[in-house]
Formats: structure tokens, sequence, C-alpha cells
């Protein structure tokens, strides 16, 4: 069964690879972003505290983006697998992330942390153009990615479950990598 957590800093292609593969692999692609960007357009209760959040490039606080994901793993579709983009991004969340799958589905993901240079991940993301996606709020993305997110490569790594890719390299190229990772 693949359970797979993808790692790396915004604009190496985590959602883009995710998408690709779950549809693959006929499994849920769980973003949260995705989910919490969807909650800001209907402007549900969820939606109206994470946008201040969001918009800025800050995280959102660990209880609301935990609460979530719980709700999401109690769905039946999970228990043939999945792929997390963009959970956990900070140690906590690793360590509710470690609690859940305790209680519900057993057994450990594999991590694939996608990595680009700066330069190359910020010349996507303006290109993309989402809300978002402004120099400013990358550019502080990427700080928090730093400080926030690139300690779960060392504890991923500690508990032997991390693989990195090069995500510089085209989209076709990243696949292909990873479609062979799956099949190990
Ligand atoms: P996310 O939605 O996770 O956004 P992201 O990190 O910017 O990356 P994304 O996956 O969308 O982009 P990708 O690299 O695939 O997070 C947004 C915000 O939500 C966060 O800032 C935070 O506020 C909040 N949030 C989410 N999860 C949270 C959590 N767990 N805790 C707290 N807050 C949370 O693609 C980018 C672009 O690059 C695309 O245009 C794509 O076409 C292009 N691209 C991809 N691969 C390419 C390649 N190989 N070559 C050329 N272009 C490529």
């Amino acid at each position: 069964m693949t359970r797979l957590i993808f790692l790396g800093p915004p604009g190496s292609g985590k959602g883009t690879q995710a998408q690709i593969l779950a549809a693959d692999l006929n499994i849920p692609h769980i973003s949260t972003g995705d989910i919490l960007r969807h909650a800001m357009q209907e402007q549900t209760p969820l939606g109206i505290k994470a946008q201040g959040y969001v918009n800025r490039g800050d995280l959102v606080p660990d209880q609301l983006v935990q609460e979530l994901v719980e709700e999401r793993f109690s769905q039946p579709d999970v228990k043939s697998g999945w792929i997390l983009d963009g959970f956990p991004r900070k140690v906590t969340q690793a360590v509710f992330l470690e609690q859940l799958l305790a209680q519900t589905h057993g057994g450990e993901a594999r991590v694939v942390n996608l990595d680009a240079p700066d330069d190359v991940v910020v010349s996507r993301l303006v290109a993309r153009g989402r809300k978002d996606d402004t120099e400013e709020v990358i550019r502080h993305r990427l700080d928090v990615y730093r400080t926030q997110t690139a300690p779960l490569i060392d504890y991923y790594r500690d508990r032997q479950q991390l693989v990195t890719v090069n995500g510089h390299q085209s989209q076709e190229a990243v696949t292909e990598q990873l479609r062979h990772i799956v099949t190990l």
C-alpha cells in the first residue's frame, strides 16, 4: 500500500507531483494547502480563521490544520493508501501525524524530500501567480520553510523514512523518478 508524504520548499513541485502520482495509483491526494484555500473560498469558519496566515505566507496554527487532517483521515478512501502534500510542515505536526496513524491505519509512510534552489522556486511561483505568489510573500514562505519545515528532513532521515529527489528537473523527469520509487 502506498503511503507517501511530500516535503520540500514552496514551488519544489510537491502539489504538481502529488496530483499526478495519486491519479496514477488511484489513491487520495490530500493537500492541506488545497483544503485551506477551498475553505477560504467558501468562507467557512476554518477558511475565515486561516486566510490571514495563508495570504501572509505564515503557517496556519497547528490545531486548525491538525483538525482538518484528522477529519480527512476519518474518511474511508484513505484505507487504500494516500499521498499527503504539505503536511506535516513542523515537527509538532509530524508527532501528531505519527500518533494519528498509529490509531488508525498503522504502518509507516515514506517521505519524499523534493529539493530545488531558491531562485528556481521563486521564478516558478511568480509565474504561477496565486494570491500568495508575490515575490515578497514567497521569500517569507521560504524563510518559514527553512526555520520550521526543513528540520523535518533530519527528523525523517533519522527514522529512515526519507528519500530525496531533485526537483530541479523537468516535471516529466521528476515524475519518472517518483514512479520508480513507489514501485520499490
Ligand atoms: P501549499 O498549498 O502547500 O503551497 P506550496 O508549498 O507553495 O506549493 P505547491 O505544492 O502549491 O506548488 P508546486 O511546488 O507543486 O501551501 C500554501 C499555504 O497554506 C502555506 O504557505 C500555509 O500558509 C498554508 N499551509 C498548508 N499546509 C500547512 C500546514 N501543514 N501547516 C500550516 N500551514 C499550512 O508548484 C509550483 C509551481 O511550479 C506550479 O506552477 C507548477 O506548475 C510549477 N512546477 C512544478 N514542478 C515543476 C518543474 N519540474 N518544472 C517547472 N515548473 C514546475
